[in-house]
């Protein structure tokens, strides 16, 4: 509305001049009027319009990020090849190998004494003379199922090969209960010959009086009293049996 009234404005004033300089014109004669006094400046113009964009900036520098924590631990690799065999050492001074010898045959000798122990440990019942135990889970049996009993065990039927093992052979008596038990020795290649399992001949007998008899013709095994005498008897019959180890 302003802007309206100022064009209007403007528009009058400029009528006017015209009018004025026509008017001047033709009634006025030759000379000219004395300049008259210049007007005063007129109002500021209107604000031009918005400059051209500028140039494009520079490329700003890189950021800087804190370096993040370390990453979880990847799986293990798979193993490698195995590595070409060794180069054989510097052979050993003679008491080097004296001492692995020696050491190599204790090894042994204690791996056999751990084996026969845990046999003997299988067992109801034992009983230690010397390196041997006598051993029995109280069972009863023909002389052929004796030595099955034993051997399923890893073990031979009972022999005593001394007088001190014979006197710990009959304390099993105690504990079993038996009448007689069974012992490793037989006549049955040859009567009235004695041998032990391995077919050698006996080098500790205890025979009772007026035996081996061969009773009926039919007695080719042994057994132990509790009184530690040996009588030869009945392969059939049934009697406890003690193994050794
Ligand atoms: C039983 C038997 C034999 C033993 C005699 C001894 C009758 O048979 O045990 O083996 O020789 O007794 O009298
Ligand atoms: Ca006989
Ligand atoms: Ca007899």
């Amino acid at each position: 509305m302003a802007l309206l009234n100022h064009q209007l404005f403007a528009a009058l004033l400029l009528m006017e001049f015209v009018l004025l300089l026509s008017a001047a014109e033709s009634s006025c004669p030759a000379y000219a009027g004395v300049p008259g006094t210049p007007g005063h400046n007129g109002s500021p113009g209107r604000d031009g319009r918005d400059g051209f964009p500028g140039p494009k900036g520079e490329k700003g520098d890189p950021g800087v990020g804190a370096q993040g924590p370390p990453g979880k631990l990847g799986p293990p690799g798979v193993d490698g090849p195995k590595g070409d065999k060794g180069n054989p050492g510097a052979p050993g001074t003679a008491l080097q190998s004296a001492l692995i010898t020696q050491l190599q045959s204790d090894v042994k000798y204690l791996t056999d004494r751990l084996t026969t122990v845990e046999k003997v440990l299988g067992f109801h019942l034992f009983k230690k003379v010397g390196q041997k135990y006598y051993v029995s889970d109280g069972l009863v049996g023909n002389f052929e199922k004796a030595q099955k009993l034993c051997s399923d065990a890893g073990a031979k039927i009972a022999l005593p090969r001394s007088e001190d093992e014979n006197k710990v052979l009959i304390s099993m008596h105690v504990a079993l209960q038996s009448i007689y038990i069974y012992i490793g020795a037989t006549d049955k290649k040859k009567e009235g010959h004695f041998v032990d399992m391995s077919d050698q001949p006996l080098t500790f007998t205890n025979w009772k009086e007026k035996e081996p008899n061969d009773h009926n013709g039919e007695e080719d095994c042994t057994v132990v009293y509790k009184s530690g005498v040996w009588n030869d008897i009945n392969c059939n019959s049934e009697w406890h049996v003690v193994c050794e180890l």
